[in-house]
Parts: C-alpha cells; sequence; structure tokens
C-alpha cells in the first residue's frame, strides 16, 4: 500500500519524494508529413518545448489537465446549449476518449487556409473553437488554451466529427496530421469525438489516468453545469462507470457535500442573478460542523486561492446576519457583532461565478481577480440574502444562534489560548519536554517526526540523525478535532506539544514562517490503529494549520510491512504488493511482518523510515480542499452509516483505515 491508501483516495494524495519513470517506449510511427505543415507546426512546438507552461507541469496533475481540456471544450459548447451530454471513457490502451453531441466542429475548408477548420483547430495554438465571438466567454487560467495543445502532447489523436450529414475523421501523431479530414459514411446528429493517448516521452512520470481524479472533477462540472450528463467509463483493469447529472446543480452539489453532516436547516439556501457581464449562483446550508466548507468557483475553474467572487460574498454574508440579528433582537445591545468566521462557522457554501473575462492571479493561477465581481456579487447578495432571511426567519433565527455560540466558543478558545500563552506553553521558547530537537537551527533543513507510541520513540531518538532530525512521540489516540471545538482540542496536551514543537501557531495566528520544520513526518505503526492515528493527526494539521499542509511541509513515513532475510542480506518490502514481486525472484523467501514499529531495532528504524538516502517519505498533498473536507467528515464526523458505505466502497484504498 502506499501511504495514499490510508486516508484518502484523491484529494489527499501522496507524491513520493523519489519520483520514479515508468514510461514505456513508444512505436513512432513515421507520418507522411510535409513541409507546407511547418508553420501551421510551430505553436505546437513551443508546447512540446515547454508543456509546463500550458499545462502547469507534465507529472500526474498536468497529465489529468489534458483531459480537463477536452472537456471543457465540449461544456463550453453545453453551455452555449447546444450539447446535452458529454461521454469520457478511458481506454483498455491508456488513452482517453471524449464525445459530444455539440455541434461537432466545423470541418468546412477556411477561405484563407485553404484548410479545414478542423485540422486548424487541432494544430494552431489558441484556436481551440473559440473564435466565434460571444458564443465562447467563458475560459481561463491554464483551462481555454486549446484541444491543439492536448494534440501537441499526445503520441496520437484522432477525431471524430459529425455534422452536415456525415462523418469526418483526421488523426494526428504527436500534434502533426497523419493525413487529410476524411469524409466517412452518412450519419446523422451532430457531434465531436476527441480520443488522445498522451506522449509518454512527455509524461515520463506516468501516463496513467486515476479513476478518482477524473470521477471528481467530471461530478463537479456536472454540479456546476446544472442538466448537463455526464457519463464516465473506465474500460480498463476493473471496469466501472457512473453518469452524472444533477437538476439542482449547484444546490445538489451542497446536499452532496453536506451528506455526513448535519444540516440546522433543512432548505438549501439557493440565490442567483445574471446581468449582461456575469452570472452568479450560490448554494449554501448550515450544518452543527465546527469548519466553514467555503467552494469557490470561476468560469467552472475551482478558485482554491479564493479571489473578489468570495471577498464579495463573505462580506454580504456577515453584514446580513448582523443587520438580521440586530433587528430582530437575537443580537442583544451588549452583544458585539458577529465575526465572518462565526457567521461561517459549520457552513458549506458553493459559489460560481461566469464572467465575461476572467482573471486569474495567484501562485497557482486559482484566485479570481476581477474587481468588478467584487461589487457584482455583494451588491447582488445584499439584495437576495436579506430577502431569503425575512423569509425563512425560523431558519434564519436558527442560523444565527448557531453563529453566536461561536462567537461564545471563540472567545474562550481566545481566553484558554492567552491563559496558556501566559504560561509560555505556546511559545516556541518553551518546548514540549518530550521533545527531543535537533540541534540545527535551519528550519528549512530540519525535520520533525511525531512518532506514535513510546515503544518507537526510543529507537526513533537513537537512531535519528540529532543535527537535523527531531523526535516528538504521541502517545494514544490524539483527540479527535472533527468533534470538537478548538477550545477543547486546546485542552489536550498532545495537541499543545505537537503545536508548540511546530511552532507556527494555528487558525488566524497561523504563521508559516514561524515553522520550526520544513519537513513534519507523522510516523505510524502500518496497522488499524497506526492508521486511524494517521488520520486523526491529518485532521488536526487540516483544520487547523491547513497552510502547514498546502507549503508541503508534511510527509508521511512508510515503515515497510516485512523483512526478508537471504543469506547476509535484509530486504524491506512496504506492502503485499512489493511481497509478490520479490517472491517472483525469491519463490523460497520467508519473510516476516512487523506488527509495530516497536520491533524494530534502532538501526532499522533508521534505515528504513529515517535515513533520507534508504526511507520512504511521502508528501501529503491537498489537492483540492472539498473533497478533503468531504472525506475527513465522513471519515472523522458522527455519521456511521456514510463512514460504512465510504469504506466499502473503497475498500482496497483504505484498507487499513480503522472503522
Ligand atoms: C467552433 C465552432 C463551432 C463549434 C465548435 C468550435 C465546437 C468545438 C468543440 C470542441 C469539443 N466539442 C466541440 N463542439 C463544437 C460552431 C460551428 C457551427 O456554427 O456550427
Amino acid at each position: 500500500m502506499s501511504a495514499k491508501s490510508a486516508i484518502a483516495p484523491d484529494a489527499i494524495s501522496t507524491g513520493a519524494e523519489h519520483i520514479s519513470t515508468r514510461g514505456r517506449p513508444v512505436a513512432a510511427k513515421k507520418s507522411d508529413y510535409g513541409a507546407k505543415d511547418i508553420k501551421v507546426l510551430e505553436g505546437l512546438e513551443a508546447v512540446q518545448r515547454r508543456p509546463g507552461m500550458y499545462i502547469g507541469s507534465t507529472g500526474p496533475k498536468g497529465l489529468h489537465h489534458l483531459i480537463w481540456e477536452v472537456v471543457d471544450n465540449s461544456v463550453d459548447e453545453a453551455m452555449a446549449d447546444f450539447a446535452s451530454r458529454i461521454e469520457v471513457t478511458l481506454l483498455e490502451d491508456g488513452g482517453c476518449r471524449v464525445t459530444d453531441n455539440g455541434r461537432g466542429i466545423p470541418v468546412a475548408q477556411h477561405a484563407k487556409t485553404k484548410e479545414s477548420a478542423l485540422t486548424t483547430v487541432l494544430t494552431t495554438l489558441h484556436a481551440g473553437g473559440k473564435f466565434e465571438q460571444g458564443a465562447y466567454t467563458v475560459s481561463g487560467g491554464l483551462h481555454g488554451v486549446g484541444v491543439s495543445v492536448v494534440n501537441a502532447l499526445s503520441a496520437r489523436l484522432d477525431a471524430r466529427i459529425v455534422r452536415d450529414g456525415f462523418e469526418w475523421t483526421q488523426s494526428f501523431e504527436k500534434g502533426k496530421p497523419v493525413g487529410k479530414v476524411e469524409k466517412g459514411k452518412a450519419a446523422k446528429r451532430t457531434g465531436t469525438t476527441i480520443a488522445f493517448w498522451p506522449d509518454e516521452d512527455v509524461f515520463t512520470e506516468t501516463t496513467e489516468f486515476s479513476y478518482a481524479t477524473v470521477s471528481h472533477r467530471l461530478r463537479e462540472m456536472a454540479f456546476l453545469n446544472a442538466g448537463l450528463e455526464i457519463r464516465l467509463a473506465d474500460e480498463r483493469e476493473e471496469a466501472k462507470s457512473e453518469t452524472f447529472m444533477y437538476k439542482g446543480g449547484v444546490v445538489d452539489f451542497v446536499k452532496h457535500l453536506n451528506t455526513s453532516k448535519d444540516p440546522i436547516h433543512s432548505h438549501v439556501i439557493s440565490l442567483s442573478d445574471v446581468n449582461d457581464d456575469a452570472e452568479l449562483e450560490v448554494a449554501m446550508q448550515w450544518t452543527s460542523a465546527y469548519s466553514e466548507n467555503v467552494l469557490s468557483f470561476a468560469n467552472n475553474i475551482h478558485t482554491h486561492e479564493g479571489g473578489t467572487h468570495e471577498e464579495g460574498f463573505r462580506t454580504a454574508l456577515t453584514k446580513a446576519l448582523n443587520d438580521f440579528g440586530r433587528s430582530k433582537n437575537i443580537l442583544k445591545e451588549k452583544d458585539v457583532n458577529l465575526s465572518g468566521e462565526d457567521a461561517r462557522e459549520g457552513l458549506t457554501v458553493v459559489i460560481s461565478v461566469k464572467v465575461r473575462n476572467p482573471q486569474f492571479e495567484g501562485q497557482t493561477k486559482t484566485k479570481l481577480g476581477n474587481t468588478e465581481i467584487r461589487s457584482y456579487v455583494l451588491k447582488s447578495l445584499n439584495r437576495m440574502l436579506p430577502e431569503w432571511l425575512e423569509r425563512h426567519s425560523s431558519e434564519a433565527r436558527r442560523i444565527i444562534e448557531k453563529s453566536l455560540q461561536a462567537q461564545k466558543a471563540r472567545d474562550a478558545a481566545r481566553k484558554a489560548r492567552d491563559l496558556t500563552r501566559r504560561k509560555s506553553l505556546l511559545e516556541s521558547s518553551a518546548l514540549p519536554g518530550k521533545l527531543a530537537d535537533c540541534s540545527s537551527k535551519d528550519s528549512s533543513l530540519s525535520e520533525l517526526f511525531i512518532v506514535e507510541g513510546d515503544s518507537a520513540a526510543g529507537p526513533a531518538k537513537r537512531g535519528r540523525d540529532s543535527e537535523f532530525q527531531a523526535i516528538l512521540p504521541i502517545r494514544g489516540k490524539i483527540l479527535n478535532v472533527e468533534k470538537a471545538r478548538l477550545v477543547k482540542a486546546l485542552q489536550n496536551t498532545e495537541i499543545l506539544s505537537l503545536i508548540t514543537a511546530i511552532g507556527t501557531g494555528i487558525g488566524e495566528e497561523f504563521d508559516l514562517e514561524k515553522a520550526r520544520y520544513h519537513k513534519v513526518a507523522l510516523l505510524t505503526d502500518a496497522d488499524v490503529d497506526g492508521a486511524h492515528i494517521r488520520t486523526l493527526l491529518l485532521t488536526f494539521l487540516f483544520r487547523h494549520m491547513k497552510p502547514l499542509l498546502e507549503a508541503g511541509y508534511v510527509y508521511i513515513s512508510v515503515p515497510p510491512f516485512y523483512r526478508v532475510k537471504i543469506g547476509k542480506n535484509v530486504h524491506y518490502l512496504a506492502d503485499d504488493e512489493e511481497l509478490a514481486a520479490f517472491r517472483k525472484d525469491h519463490p523460497k523467501a520467508k519473510p516476516t511482518r512487523f506488527k509495530g514499529l516497536g520491533e524494530m531495532n534502532d538501526n532499522e528504524l533508521a534505515v528504513t523510515t529515517m535515513d533520507p538516502a534508504t526511507r520512504t517519505l511521502l508528501r501529503v498533498e491537498v489537492e483540492d480542499a472539498a473533497y478533503a473536507d468531504e472525506i475527513f467528515s465522513i471519515l472523522m464526523g458522527e455519521d456511521v452509516a456514510s463512514r460504512k458505505k465510504f469504506i466499502q466502497q473503497n475498500a482496497k484504498d483504505i484498507r487499513f483505515l480503522d472503522i
């Protein structure tokens, strides 16, 4: 197994510190590509030279970007009301096929270029079918770079168009046409099919699509485009398929996100507005949870870093709740105003805007920058939110009461924190007694191992390189923060020592600059309890130190499952898969299974989990906070039924998780 399996199949994923290459060689066929085509291809060569510029990376993220790019074009066609159905198939031979029932990419010859529009669209940069003014106004960020980019980075691409009464096909290799557009048999209806096989010379890390990743994104797309039907089929090893279609759109999205939560009012609030330049949809519902889950999108792109649409929403929401609370005297004269955080405690909200000229900013280009959208969202919601609250006054009352409780708890937490601060508990000068710190003061080189159980802490302390490796033993199960407010968490000594050792503080006060280690590794037993403790630790980090995760400072240490002695040599094997592979070469191998970290001696523990040259350390990546929130609330929350269901559905991936 990989550490990935024990947490979440997708949202929180882990990337190996050492990346292995497993590209199979491709047999490149000669194409009859002539000099006359060279001019057109200059653009695509730029893509091939620097793929990262166009798709972000050539790792798994960039690989999946190819699918998003093709699907985006079909979704654009659907948003313009010409298509209603999209089918994505992960092909047995590693390719991906996307079909829609839109108008079909035009195939007629262009007057100037004398070439089929289809060829132009697929071989010219930034001609992603968006030459029709008005129809395709929505695209941005890395999205919308065009199908030609997918073509450039695919070993092969087959286009099949149905329009003008016929079927039309054209194939490409590494972006170059293999032949002209072929007119096929007569066909009714219209549509576009693009099948492509990612170039293994480009995607050297992997060319394998992840079903979970694709499924998650397509479901999201279906939620964001009410009524659009998206089907996903996997024809690879374990064939499976799903169809996503949500009549309720973002309202269904919120219901879905709240499946394993406990809503405090029955109606999902649904607000929408449209003007000439923009469109706004908001769906929201408060639950008894202590965390907020704010999800925002601009032109179907998840704006992880927020932006002006989120800002407008937050301002309007805080004002609406305070105004309503005051006017109904739920907020008494002596009460201070609700803060934004108080207002959003337990809130799940999806904010989706569609904007004519989106400006994406921020480190990952997922922050909406359009200033006019802030005032548009603010103005719309300043009108619609008070209206909703007035019309649903008993639900509104419950929401404000929940916010008031949040306010009280936050006050109490602040006092508790001040108290502990006075005792210097949370200050880096007073490190926890259990911490065996490293001697280096350079935090960028320092590593903290959070080790489960005292029996492993001893060997870890002796086996480490004390120059840059620190050990913090954690005893037993730490508090499940999913079921407790912060004030309670701060009474938990294990959590306190964690916070102090890491040094950044938590919540609003979190400061990444103060991190005392740039690697924080969770080292737990390779069994059910270990997986549970790891999930508890990750839940805490996710809820209260999310920027630490986002900065990529959090790692999972993967101790081996098996030890095999062959003569003088000792081999450590990570899991059953590795053991099976090992047995092929050594059929007589007699492995011993480690039951816990405590069974390893100092040297073994050092070699397998601590020594940078030999250990397996997986970085925890929060790819999608929305999905991670879902997973954490399912795994750590109250709803036993959905937890069971989740675990059954993902049994293979989370087999080491405590139920
Ligand atoms: C340009 C013009 C027209 C449609 C498209 C592009 C188009 C592109 C894609 C990409 C995937 N699916 C697509 N479906 C349509 C409109 C041509 C007309 O007026 O009929």
